[in-house]
Formats: C-alpha cells, sequence, structure tokens
C-alpha cells in the first residue's frame, strides 16, 4: 500500500505521487490540523486495503436490507447547489478567471531527454535552401544533369489532356469554400491543440515522454492538472484564443469540419465526373524523374516552362495528390481515431492505432497542409501571377487584370471572416454552441449507440501514470468526509426512481462488484488506462428501478466547478444499461485515490472524460436538464460551452 500507482510506475513519479498529493489535497481543504494526521499516517490515506478487502469478501452476499430501506430526503437539494449564471458572454470571468499563460517556442525530443527548439530551423533551413540552391546551379552544369533535364522537362502531359484544358468554374468555387473552411479548421485546431500543447506516441501519455511540447515540462506538484497546463493563444490565431476555450474551438473545428468534408466530396464527385482526375493523379511512373527534375529547375531558380493549363509539373502533381487524396483523408480518419465511442468499439485497430498515433498524425496533417499552403502560394504569386488569377477566379486565360480583382475581393472575404471569428465568438458563444452541434450533433449522437464489450486491455495496459483534471473539492463538507476516511459518506440515488436508496461506502462495496479496464479519453487529448473496480451503473438501475418518465441521469459532485455551483453532468439514461458504465470506488487494485475522485467516480466509456463527475455524492433520474443548473446538461455545457453529447 505504498503507493495507488502499478509497480511499473517510474521512480520519479512513485516518489513523490502519495504522500505530497495528500498533504496538498489537505492543505487546499484549509484542515491543517488533519495534516498532521496525515503525517502520521505515512501520507496515505488509512484503512484503504482493510475497507477493499472487506468490500471484496461481502461482494458475493446479498444486499443488506437498509439498501432498499432508507428513503433520502429531497433530490432539490442538490440543484440549489448549482449555478444558475447563465453566460452570454466569454469575458474576463472566463473559466472561473483563469489567468492567461502562453507556452513556449514548439520543442521536440532528440532521445531521452533531449529537447531540439524548433524554431532553430529557421536559420538552419535558410542556411540549407542557400546551399540547396548553390549545388542546384552546380548541377544544372554538369552535362549529364542538363541531359536529364532535357529528357525529363518537368511535365507529363497526359493523353486526352485537352479535353480537361483549362479551369473550369467549379475548380474556382471548391478552391474558394476550401480555403474558407480550411482557416477557421487550422485555427480551431490549434486552440484544441493549446488545450493540451503536447503530442506522445503511446496511449499513456506519460510525463516527460511527449515527442513534442510547446509548453514547458511537466511540473513534480502530482496534482498538477491537464487544465493548468493548458496555453494561451493569440486571438488571431487561435480560434478563439483565450486558454481553455477548447469547448467553443471543438464546434468550430468540427462543425465547419463537416461542410468542409462536403466541399471535399463534391469535388472528389466533380474531379472524377468530369474527368478532371488525370490533373491530379499519377498515371505513369515518368512522373518521379519528372518531379525530380522540376526540383532541381526550381532550385536552380530556373523554373520548369508552364504547360498551359493542361497539366500541372511532377512535382505539383505529385503535391497536389498528396493533399487532396492522402492528406484530407488522413485528417478525417486520424480525427475520428481520438473518438471515445469510436476507440473503444473497434478495438482491433485502436489496439495498434492509438488515440496518441491518431493524434500525433492529426498534428502531421496540419504541418503537411501549412508547408504545403505556404509552398503553394508562393509559387502561384512568382510564376506567372495575373494568368494563375484568371484561370482560379475569372475562368479566362490571359493577362488581363481581371481574376486579380476577384481573387482580391475573395481575399476580402477571408480577412473578415478570419478578423471576426474570435470576437464573434466572444460575444455570442451560445450561437456557437448550437450552430456547432446542429452540424455535428447528429453525428455525436449516432455515435453513443455504440455499447463496447470490456476486455481490450490487460493489466500490463495500465498506464504508470493518469493524468489529473478539474477543480478539486474544497468544501468542509468533503473535507470531514476526507479526514474519516468516508465513513460518513452515503451516496444519494433520487429523482424519478421507484425506490430512492441512501448507500454508504460499505454498501456499495457489498453490491455485486464490477471491473473494468479501460482508456480514458479527456476532451484536451490526453489518454491513460487504468483499472476501476466498484458497481455496475445497471446494478443502480436495477435497484432504484426508475420510472418510465427518466430519460437522463445526472451526477452530482462535492467539488465545484471553476465558477462556482457544484460540477454535474447528465447521462442519457440508455447509457446507464452499457457494459462500460459504471460508478468506480477503486482505482488500479486500491481505493480510489482524492486526486482521481474518491471515494466514487463515474465512467462511461462511450464519452469523453469530463462527463465522468468524480468526487460524486449524489445521482438523481430526471425526465429532461433543462431545469438543472444552466440548463445545458453539464457544468462545462453550462460554463464553457461543451455539449452534452461526447462521443468525439
Ligand atoms: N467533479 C468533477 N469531476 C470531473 C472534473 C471536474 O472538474 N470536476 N473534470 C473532468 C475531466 S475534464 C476529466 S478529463 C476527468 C479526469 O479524471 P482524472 O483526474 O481521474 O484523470 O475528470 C472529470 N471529472
Ligand atoms: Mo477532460
Amino acid at each position: 500500500m505504498e503507493t495507488h500507482l502499478p509497480s511499473s510506475t517510474p521512480p520519479s513519479v512513485v516518489n513523490h505521487h502519495t504522500r505530497s498529493a495528500t498533504r496538498r489535497a489537505v492543505r487546499s481543504l484549509g484542515a491543517s490540523s488533519t495534516e498532521l494526521a496525515w503525517e502520521n499516517e505515512g501520507g496515505h490515506l488509512r484503512n484503504e486495503d482493510a475497507w477493499y478487502r472487506s468490500g471484496r469478501s461481502a461482494s458475493e452476499e446479498p444486499p443488506p436490507a437498509a439498501v432498499t430501506g432508507s428513503v433520502p430526503r429531497p433530490s432539490a437539494g442538490f440543484r440549489d447547489e448549482l449555478s444558475k449564471k447563465d453566460h452570454d458572454v466569454v469575458d474576463a470571468s472566463w473559466a472561473g478567471a483563469v489567468p492567461q499563460s502562453y507556452g513556449v517556442a514548439p520543442r521536440v525530443r532528440v532521445g531521452r531527454d533531449r529537447w531540439f527548439n524548433l524554431l532553430w530551423l529557421l536559420p538552419v533551413g535558410f542556411v540549407l535552401l542557400i546551399a540547396a540552391v548553390a549545388i542546384a546551379k552546380g548541377l544544372r552544369e554538369l552535362p549529364a544533369v542538363a541531359g536529364f533535364v532535357a529528357a525529363h522537362p518537368g511535365t507529363v502531359v497526359p493523353a486526352g489532356a485537352e479535353d480537361t484544358a483549362g479551369s473550369p468554374g467549379w475548380v474556382g468555387w471548391q478552391h474558394f469554400f476550401n480555403m474558407l473552411l480550411l482557416i477557421p479548421i487550422i485555427r480551431s485546431g490549434l486552440t484544441i491543440i493549446a488545450d493540451h500543447p503536447r503530442f506522445y506516441w503511446t496511449r499513456h501519455s506519460t510525463p516527460g515522454r511527449d515527442w513534442f511540447r510547446v509548453q514547458k515540462p511537466v511540473p513534480a506538484d502530482p496534482l498538477w492538472t491537464a487544465k493548468q497546463d493548458s496555453i494561451t493563444l493569440p486571438d488571431g490565431v487561435g480560434l478563439p484564443g483565450r486558454r481553455h476555450s477548447i469547448g467553443l474551438a471543438r464546434w468550430w473545428h468540427l462543425g465547419v469540419n463537416t461542410l468542409w468534408l462536403g466541399n471535399g466530396l463534391i469535388f472528389y464527385i466533380l474531379v472524377f465526373t468530369t474527368g478532371h482526375w488525370t490533373r491530379l493523379v499519377p498515371a505513369s511512373w515518368d512522373v518521379f524523374p519528372n518531379a525530380l527534375s522540376a526540383m532541381i529547375q526550381y532550385l536552380s531558380l530556373d523554373w520548369p516552362a508552364g504547360h498551359d493549363w493542361l497539366a500541372y509539373n511532377s512535382l505539383q502533381l505529385i503535391a497536389y495528390f498528396v493533399t487532396v487524396f492522402v492528406a484530407a483523408p488522413l485528417a478525417f480518419i486520424t480525427g475520428l481515431g481520438m473518438s471515445p465511442a469510436l476507440s473503444t468499439k473497434f478495438r482491433r485497430i485502436s489496439s495498434v492505432f492509438s488515440i496518441q498515433a491518431a493524434r500525433s498524425l492529426h498534428f502531421l496533417v496540419l504541418t503537411w497542409f501549412l508547408v504545403f499552403i505556404v509552398a503553394h502560394v508562393t509559387l502561384v504569386v512568382t510564376t506567372d501571377v495575373r494568368r494563375n488569377f484568371n484561370m482560379m477566379y475569372a475562368n479566362r486565360d490571359g493577362d488581363s487584370w481581371h481574376g486579380f480583382w476577384v481573387f482580391a475581393a475573395s481575399l476580402v472575404v477571408l480577412i473578415v471572416v478570419w478578423v471576426a471569428a474570435t470576437p464573434v465568438t466572444y460575444r455570442h458563444p451560445r450561437t456557437v454552441q448550437r450552430v456547432g452541434y446542429a452540424l455535428i450533433g447528429p453525428v455525436q449522437r449516432l455515435f453513443e449507440h455504440l455499447d463496447a464489450k470490456p476486455g481490450q486491455y490487460t493489466e500490463k495496459d495500465i498506464s504508470p501514470y493518469l493524468w489529473h483534471n478539474g477543480k478539486y473539492p474544497a468544501t468542509p463538507e468533503y473535507a470531514d468526509l476526507l479526514e474519516h476516511d468516508f465513513a460518513g459518506y452515503r451516496l444519494r440515488v433520487s429523482g424519478l426512481v421507484e425506490h430512492p436508496v441512501e448507500l454508504d461506502l460499505a454498501q456499495l462495496r457489498a453490491l455485486p462488484h464490477h471491473e473494468q479496464i479501460t482508456q480514458h479519453f479527456c476532451i484536451q487529448g490526453w489518454s491513460g488506462v487504468a483499472k476501476w473496480g466498484g458497481v455496475s451503473m445497471q446494478t443502480i438501475v436495477n435497484l432504484v428501478q426508475p420510472k418510465p418518465e427518466a430519460h437522463w441521469v445526472v451526477f452530482y459532485s462535492f467539488a465545484e466547478g471553476p465558477d462556482g455551483g457544484v460540477y454535474y453532468d447528465a447521462h442519457p439514461i440508455e447509457q446507464m444499461g452499457y457494459h462500460l458504465t459504471m460508478l468506480a470506488y477503486d482505482m488500479n487494485g486500491d481505493s480510489l485515490p482524492y486526486g482521481h475522485g474518491a471515494p466514487l467516480r463515474l465512467r462511461n466509456e462511450v464519452q469523453l472524460g469530463f462527463k465522468h463527475v468524480k468526487w460524486i455524492k449524489g445521482v438523481e433520474f430526471v425526465e429532461d436538464f433543462a431545469e438543472i443548473g444552466g440548463g445545458e446538461g453539464g457544468y462545462n455545457n453550462d460554463h464553457e460551452f461543451f455539449g452534452y453529447r461526447q462521443s468525439i
């Protein structure tokens, strides 16, 4: 009983975990007299193992009579403790007036613990580019290279190219919508990254094992939360930029994505029905030597000859092909790879291709898009720019200024949208939440029906460290319970049920034991596997017998949220019968630690982490959540504009 972590925990994590965590927990509760008690106990929760064993041995027996006997007080008490504050703007009080905190320059890990600052790529890249130009110029003077370039001029013009010459009007529109949609997608994606500014390759998200970060190393504080780790972005960069504005960023990201995917689907259909695909898909091996030739020509600053909008040069062709047919679908697939519902259901894929691989690849796809955009825009404006604009924007050939003015007008639209998006989001966050839900909500709702079976993970998959999140409980009520090992704890299950109950921990432990090893998916992007022991929600449902009009189940916490008022979250009643929905009082074979929600927390693996209420004091079955708190179905939905269906 030295620690709540499994033995595979790296020493650095173990050493400071339990002792100072509990001490800090108690300190944050302002209970200085108890601090000595904790010290005397050697810094861990007392009687945990005895408690655990008694629960285990009793688990075969039928529940004690008291379980069905005691009738709790009316449930209005929980609701009275909620904040009814109606937020209709985002201002300085955002997320409990979280102070701004900027990250650090991007860093990539080299080896075990050395970090390379990517800003060095600017001077290094510049020197390399100059060297490459010098080398390319030298190469072109060699007869062999001159011969190669003459034999492979840079472009392969496919047979029948005449049929698709020029650029049809739909390409121009598609191109415009693509830009219009991609900008908010990228910007909101950056805000999502800023909420957990680290990337990993394994599902454990172990501090110090990130391969990329824009944040300082994780502090030693064992109760450091992922929310504390989030960073601010400038408003013109992020959408929105404010620290921990991921709720709003996700509506932009997922909502606009549905439009972008729609635009992309139309593009695919048009490209293949008009024969235009021959301009984007490499059709012969000749493309590769020609791409090399085009690269040498570009680098020697003597650019390959254009082909009158019959065919793109081979380097361009490959870049367009990768962007349209590799990067875009990969963005979509890796995006879905981060969904708790899909990952838990499609085990075979997600066991190999974890959320963190998906998130890292999603980020590398973003990098590809950014590099592509910079190179593409540079080449467009440095190669026959007026003709390019005429072709793409005015559906005509020639050197007139016509296309340029259409382009300029489209640029004004992009800039206005760019500049307005963040301030409009701050002024009308509920509208962003509603429109976002209208766009992506049906899909989120659909995936909620995926009731996955347990068994994806085993003991050896348990993460050495699970990040903490949220605001720790700090009420005298909770401090008192914690001090007495939750001896006075009563879980109150009430609302629209035939048999409301109050259960103490011994009674909970006497109910049939349910155990699952599952992966946690925080909305911020980190993950981790843990073993949870407790009671299946189905057992509770059987015990209390919900009335037919109960449609939602609300979980109330002892802890307040950052804006004041008690943390709560509503779940659809169907999900209470899912295999992986449970109330956990154990974690990794020990009592649930303070930081992870002692004495009781929810697991509902179809949902993102913020819906897994920790430090639960009550459960209420209701018809509708409109009357509860701010009426949006959960603390984060009321205060930070999250959504209540979070299967992706
Ligand atoms: N009461 C309460 N429960 C909460 C939160 C909170 O702020 N308050 N945060 C949630 C979030 S955002 C996450 S990701 C998980 C984190 O669980 P862990 O700290 O055990 O990893 O708890 C959830 N439960
Ligand atoms: Mo979270």
